[in-house]
């Protein structure tokens, strides 16, 4: 997982309603409806309703490589954004979860170094960022492409977030094809899928003809430079979640409109979207009840 860096983040939260006017270009929905889509929550105008009702804290958290200098600011402006009644903890850590319980959050979010999470305390649910995110640049891709039922997509990038974004693809009935620079990757991956989802998808034999022969790509590397603009025609689109961005700069310069990129901003609105079901579905965390009346 790619450590995100202050100069990665400092500016987006200042320039987000730039960003929503772009991607309302992109694929004809604000930050808040791809999170939506990729919540699966068809009623947008009902979740931006919602979300000034909706408390939200982010903790910062010192442990192994420490605070990212506006990290959790850019987090909760991200949140903010989106409508929700969202504050950063005075505290950091454990005292900041305890401020953010005292303080009647439904949603607590947190980073450390190897997981960032939004937790819903009152339903015993969490939400993952890498899940989230593979969900929201995934519901981009699709708006972009006009639906993604029955058509040829390609993940380059098996790590955690090209994983689940196959598992978003599938969902959705796209023909995946998977590759990875690390061959053995993009097999055990298929090995994956082909056991959780029982779902066969193709392994395709390097990135370069991958690219080439692919016009719907997710792109989840950790590299920098994987699409170049020989890769890209007027009918590609790519949805690229992976830091740094994988397009060289001639690529973005050609696929401007028709390409998805941010460090944060879609996996935070994915996560947030998620985390509104989990509260809406189970308002105080009330399981169902066994048939005898016990709570299962
Ligand atoms: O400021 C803090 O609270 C830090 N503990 C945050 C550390 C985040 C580390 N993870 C990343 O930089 C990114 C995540 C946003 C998603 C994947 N890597």
């Amino acid at each position: 997982m790619t450590r995100l860096t202050t100069q990665d983040i400092q500016d987006i939260r200042y320039q987000l309603n730039r960003y929503d006017r772009y991607l309302v270009s992109a694929t004809g929905r604000s930050l808040l409806g791809i999170g939506a889509a990729a919540a699966g929550i068809g009623d947008v105008t009902r979740l931006r309703g919602a979300a000034p009702s909706i408390r939200m804290a982010v903790v910062p958290i010192r442990s192994g490589l420490g605070i990212i200098s506006g990290f959790a600011e850019t987090v909760c402006g991200i949140l903010v954004h989106l409508g929700f009644d969202a504050f950063v903890t005075g505290y950091s850590d454990v005292s900041g979860f305890a401020e953010a319980v005292d303080a009647g959050a439904q949603v607590i979010l947190a980073a450390d170094d190897d997981r960032f999470v939004a937790f819903c305390p009152r339903q015993g649910k969490t939400v993952d960022n890498s899940r989230a995110t593979a969900a929201g640049f995934v519901a981009g891709l699709d708006l972009m492409a006009g639906g993604l039922d029955g058509k040829d997509v390609l993940v380059i990038g098996c790590g955690p977030v090209g994983r689940w974004s196959v598992e978003s693809l599938l969902m959705r009935k796209a023909r995946v094809s998977v590759v990875d620079r690390v061959a053995q990757k993009a097999a055990d991956l298929a090995g994956w899928v082909q056991g959780a989802f029982h779902s066969t998808i193709r392994v395709a034999p390097d990135p370069d003809t991958a690219l080439s022969t692919h016009r719907l790509i997710v792109e989840a590397t950790n590299a920098a430079e994987v699409i170049h603009a020989r890769h890209v025609n007027a009918d590609t689109r790519v949805s690229a979640p992976g830091m740094p961005c994988g397009l060289t700069p001639h690529a973005r310069e050609k696929l401007t409109g028709r390409m998805l990129h941010d460090p944060l901003p879609i996996g935070v609105a994915a996560m947030a979207s998620q985390a509104v079901r989990i509260i809406r579905e189970q308002p105080m965390g009330l399981k169902s009840t066994a048939s005898d009346g016990r709570s299962e």
